[in-house]
């Protein structure tokens, strides 16, 4: 692979991996943490971070961190914690070590050429090609994912997190727009991380009404490596038409619910008494009350999509953790970046990992 972890943990997606610490940091009750949060700083030392980055994460943790290669103290904090915490360190060290192996696997496949084409079906090859060349997708080399869906859904603001961009950040997609052009606009990762990825925005693509499958062969979709429709609180006709096309397509697809963050002030508004942050597993409860009402609802509209995936996320979330910021509210950010990853590449038949 030819990349040192010291290397890796500057990358964006290190806040992946960083996210698991943090995590297992909120699970710890306030008497455990100063001693929990000196372990893990222990084991991102292991893992090739340094003491600039980790000053970076944790900045009240900075004497500490200029004192870390001293070894009785870190011995001495891992000790600290009690017989339960130490446990759970362990599991967390290891989840934290499965993550750097899948960063290094997806940042390997994220910057370099992709070595395969996309496969597209030989009975439409010819409409696909012809209207990728109208939308100028690359496929040679570029892994392409466009993101369609009802203006507001959060197409732009997605995006913009998941290149580590908040919407006033220099090259942001404008968020809050009018979606009055059609015009499919592309976006990279900045600073030339990412070289081989464009995220395509793809506005007006839920306005259609009962459209969507004409827009969709029209704008040529089916040239993407993977579709992301965004969608609300509710399936509309026009997602599901999206899906329906995609599938006849034999595209890689996938549902995506985002601003879920707005879900829980919602429910503080309305009177519910939640706590302005929700614990992980409030937050899991979300979600699975979430996934239930989306699958009651394809059951209901169109079983025939059932195999198609929904993940929950927040673009604040997303953008926390490219950036490797911390993060309180985590959704299924992770989840859905490596699907993106996973997904991509089986488009193109590289079935290696
Ligand atoms: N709190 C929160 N607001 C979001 C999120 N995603 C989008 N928004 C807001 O929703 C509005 C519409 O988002 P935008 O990205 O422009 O949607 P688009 O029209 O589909 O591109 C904007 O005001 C965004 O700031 C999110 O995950 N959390
Ligand atoms: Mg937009």
């Amino acid at each position: 692979m030819g990349q040192s972890l010291g290397q890796l943990a500057t990358h964006p997606l290190t806040g992946l991996a960083l996210q698991i610490g943090y995590n297992w940091l909120t699970s710890l009750p306030s008497e455990e943490q100063c001693d929990g949060e000196r372990a893990y700083l222990n084991n991102l030392a292991m893992a090739g971070f340094n003491s600039t980055q980790m000053t970076a994460i944790m900045p009240n943790q900075k004497e500490y961190i200029q004192r870390m290669n001293e070894m009785e103290d870190q011995i001495a904090a891992e000790q600290m914690l009690t017989k339960k915490y130490q446990e759970s360190l362990k599991k967390t060290k290891r989840k934290l070590e499965e993550q750097i192996k899948k960063n290094a696997e997806m940042e390997q496949y994220l910057t370099t050429k992709p070595a395969k084409n996309v496969k597209i079906r030989n009975d439409i090859k010819i409409s696909a090609v012809e209207a990728a060349n109208r939308n100028g997708v690359d496929n040679k080399n570029y892994v392409n994912f466009a993101f369609v869906g009802h203006t507001k859904n959060g197409k732009s603001s997605i995006i913009n997190a998941i290149r580590g961009l908040g919407k006033n950040d220099d090259g942001a997609a404008a968020v809050d727009v009018l979606e009055c052009t059609q015009d499919i606009q592309y976006y990279t990762v900045p600073d030339g991380r990412m070289p081989n990825v464009r995220f395509y925005d793809v506005p007006g693509s839920g306005a259609m009404a009962h459209h969507a499958e004409s827009y969709y062969r029209d704008k040529a979709l089916c040239g993407f490596d993977c579709l992301i429709i965004l969608i609300q609180q509710t399936l509309c006709e026009e997602e599901i038409n999206f899906a329906l096309a995609a599938l006849e397509y034999n595209q890689k697809v996938v549902f995506l619910r985002s601003k879920c963050d707005i879900d829980f002030h919602l429910k503080n508004e309305s009177g519910t008494t939640l706590k302005l942050v929700p614990t992980p597993e409030e937050i899991q409860e979300h979600i699975s009350d979430l996934r239930h009402g989306f699958e009651k609802e394809l059951e209901r509209f169109a079983p025939e999509l059932s195999a198609i995936r929904c993940f929950f996320v927040s673009a604040k979330s997303m953008r926390a953790i490219i950036r490797g910021e911390k993060t309180d509210m985590v959704f299924e950010e992770a989840e859905f970046l490596e699907y993106l990853y996973q997904q991509s590449k089986k488009a193109r038949g590289i079935t290696t990992f």
